[in-house]
C-alpha cells in the first residue's frame, strides 16, 4: 500500500536532490520548485502547508513558473490565472549531478501545453540548479511561422522570520503599479511589508531582502528580467485562499522575476528569450 506521500511523489513527478551545497525538491507538475535549503541554513523557499496537489490547481509556494500571461494576462482577462504552465505536466528531460550542484531540466511545448488564448509554437525549457545557490530559469523559443508575445514570471516564494521586520533593498527610483490600489508611484525608500504588498516594478536589479529576524539576508540577482514583482497578502487575502494558512503571510514574501505588462517580451520565428534568477543567502 503506498502511502499518500508517495502516491503523491509518482502522480506529480517529485525529484528531491541532495549535494554538498545544499538539497531541493523539483515537481515535473509545473516544472515547480517547492523547496531549496542550502548547508547550514534555514529553507529558503517557502511552502504553504496548505498546498494542494490537484491537478488543475497551482501548488501554494515554491517558485511556480507563470506563462505565457501572467495574473488574467495584459487585460485581466484570461485564466487560468498566471497562465497554464504551472498546472501543466512538463517533460523531466535531464538531471545533471555534481558533487555540489544537481542541475534539472524540464520541457514544454505547444503539443503537451496550449490555450486558444496563446495559440503559438514554442518550446519552453525550465531549469532548476540546486547547489549552496538555487539558480532558476526559463527559456522561451518561437517555433512558429508567426511571432508572439507572452508574459512570464518566476513566482519566487522565499521563506522569511516575520515579514513584518524585514526590508527590501534594490528597488529604490523604480516606477511600480501598486496592484491593490491600481496606482502607479516610484519607489522612495526601501520596500517594507506593512499591510497588502503586490507590487509590479519596472526594473531589472538585483534585490535584497534583508531578514533582521532569521538574521540573514536573501539576495536575487536577475537576468533577462525587466519586471519584480513583490507580493505578500498579509491578513485578509491570506485567509481567502484555502491554500494558505490563517497565520502564513508573516513567514514569506514573493520577490518574482519577471517580464510582465510593459515588459511583456515578443518573440519573431526562430526567436528565443531566457530569464534567470539567482538565489543566494548570508548572515547578517
Ligand atoms: O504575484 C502577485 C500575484 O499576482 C498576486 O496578485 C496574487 O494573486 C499572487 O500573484 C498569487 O496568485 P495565485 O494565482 O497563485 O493565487
Amino acid at each position: 500500500m503506498e502511502d499518500r506521500s508517495g502516491a503523491r511523489a509518482r502522480a506529480f513527478g517529485e525529484l528531491s536532490v541532495t549535494n554538498t551545497g545544499g538539497r531541493g525538491t523539483v515537481y515535473d507538475y509545473g516544472a515547480q520548485v517547492t523547496a531549496w535549503t542550502p548547508e547550514g541554513e534555514r529553507p529558503v523557499v517557502w511552502l504553504s502547508e496548505q498546498a494542494v496537489f490537484t491537478p488543475g490547481t497551482a501548488i501554494r509556494g515554491g517558485v511556480p513558473i507563470c506563462f505565457p500571461w501572467f495574473g488574467g494576462g495584459p487585460n485581466g482577462d484570461l485564466t487560468p490565472a498566471h497562465g497554464f504552465a504551472r498546472i501543466s505536466p512538463w517533460r523531466r528531460m535531464t538531471v545533471g549531478e555534481a558533487a555540489d550542484a544537481t542541475t534539472v531540466t524540464h520541457h514544454l511545448d505547444m503539443t503537451s501545453a496550449h490555450a486558444p488564448q496563446f495559440p503559438h509554437a514554442y518550446r519552453a525549457r525550465a531549469t532548476a540548479r540546486f547547489s549552496n545557490t538555487l539558480t532558476t530559469s526559463l527559456r522561451v523559443e518561437n517555433t512558429g511561422d508567426q511571432a508572439f508575445t507572452f508574459e512570464a514570471a518566476l513566482h519566487t516564494y522565499l521563506a522569511v522570520g516575520d515579514a513584518t521586520h524585514l526590508s527590501i533593498d534594490g528597488l529604490v527610483g523604480s516606477e511600480y503599479l501598486d496592484q491593490v490600489t491600481g496606482e502607479h508611484a516610484v519607489q522612495l525608500g526601501p520596500v517594507v511589508i506593512d499591510g497588502e504588498v503586490d507590487r509590479v516594478y519596472r526594473s531589472s536589479s538585483p534585490v535584497v531582502v534583508i531578514d533582521r529576524s532569521w538574521g540573514r539576508r536573501i539576495t536575487v540577482v536577475k537576468s533577462g528580467s525587466a519586471s519584480t514583482v513583490v507580493w505578500n497578502p498579509w491578513v485578509d487575502k491570506a485567509k481567502r485562499l484555502s491554500d494558505f494558512g490563517d497565520d502564513e503571510w508573516r513567514g514569506l514574501v514573493c520577490v518574482e522575476t519577471a517580464n510582465v505588462k510593459e515588459d511583456a517580451v515578443t518573440l519573431e520565428p526562430g526567436q528565443a528569450h531566457e530569464m534567470s534568477a539567482v538565489l543566494a543567502v548570508e548572515r547578517l
